[in-house]
């Protein structure tokens, strides 16, 4: 398929997604957020994709939903057709690993696109930030309940109250991102750690995703028992034997991802 706002590709096990609106910035307009949600679930249902990259330019990952396009909608028009909404949700419905690989501006419904990602690897030059009360809003696509689950409240409402833009180094610090790298170095270092994970087995990867998102819906106890049940399944899985023989044989382990 091919795409006005984005470019896709297969490297291996890992599939590749770049927003390409450069014009605006990457701006997330309803085109881009359809493709964007077309192009995850077309990764998410080829069985020898096994982890998803979505990635930006090297100036922008995106500098927020399309203001053009909001400026003038009415309430009812942003109610009734739900505003926005529809297309962004196929995102958070994907089971297989989705990392972000951040460079430059990742502003408003950018940055609220990179924390619904699982992971955020970062260049040295990423700016992050929620600057919608600049522009009379606030947060729309998670910033105000994802952003202080990830840097705390304090900094969430500095960031939301004043819109200034995180560091990279601030991000990382504050556990936003996960690891920092030059700006040159990445995709390609992103795209290592993603072949990385593709080698294991994918249903462990999922299973991973699965329970640590509920850390954040579940009471600890609940969650520990959801943890449990997901560990004693891997015992039912070819993987699960293969990877604890080759320990135990001294050799590499071959996964078949069953
Ligand atoms: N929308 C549309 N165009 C944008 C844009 C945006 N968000 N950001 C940048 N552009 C355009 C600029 O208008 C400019 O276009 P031309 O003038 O060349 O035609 C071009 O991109 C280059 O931008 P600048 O000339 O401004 O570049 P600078 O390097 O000087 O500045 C900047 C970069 C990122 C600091 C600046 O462009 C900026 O402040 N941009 C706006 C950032 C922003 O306010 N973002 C938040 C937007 S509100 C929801 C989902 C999502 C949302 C809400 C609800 N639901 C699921 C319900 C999200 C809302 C938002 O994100």
């Amino acid at each position: 398929m091919t795409y006005t706002t984005l470019l896709t590709e297969e490297q291996g096990a890992v599939g590749l997604i770049r927003l390409n609106r450069p014009a605006v910035l990457n701006a997330l307009n309803d085109t881009l957020m359809d493709e964007l949600g077309h192009a995850l679930t077309a990764f998410e249902q080829q069985a020898e994709i096994r982890v998803i990259v979505l990635t930006g330019s090297d100036k922008a990952f995106a500098a927020g939903a399309d203001i053009a396009a909001m400026r003038d909608l009415s309430f009812m028009q942003a109610y009734q057709t739900d505003f926005i909404t529809r297309n962004w949700e196929t995102l958070k419905r994907i089971r297989k690993p989705v990392l972000a690989a951040v460079a430059g501006f990742a502003l408003g419904g950018g940055c609220e696109l990179a924390m619904m990602c699982d992971v955020i690897y970062a260049a040295d030059n990423a700016k992050f930030g929620q600057p919608e009360v600049k522009l009379g809003v606030l947060p729309g696509a998670g910033g105000t309940q994802r952003l202080p689950r990830a840097v705390g409240k304090a900094k969430a409402m500095d960031l939301c109250f004043t819109g200034r833009m995180l560091t990279a180094q601030e991000a990382e610090q504050a556990g936003l991102v996960a690891r920092l790298f030059p700006a040159a170095e990445l995709l390609p270092e992103t795209l290592k750690i993603a072949q990385q994970m593709a080698a294991y087995p994918l249903q462990t990867l999922m299973m991973i995703k699965e329970s640590i998102q509920r850390a954040y819906e579940l009471p600890l106890q609940e969650g520990l028992l959801y943890e449990r049940r997901l560990f004693q399944a891997c015992f039912a899985t070819h993987d699960q034997k293969e990877g604890m023989s080759a320990f135990l044989e001294k050799r590499p382990a071959q996964f078949k991802h069953e």
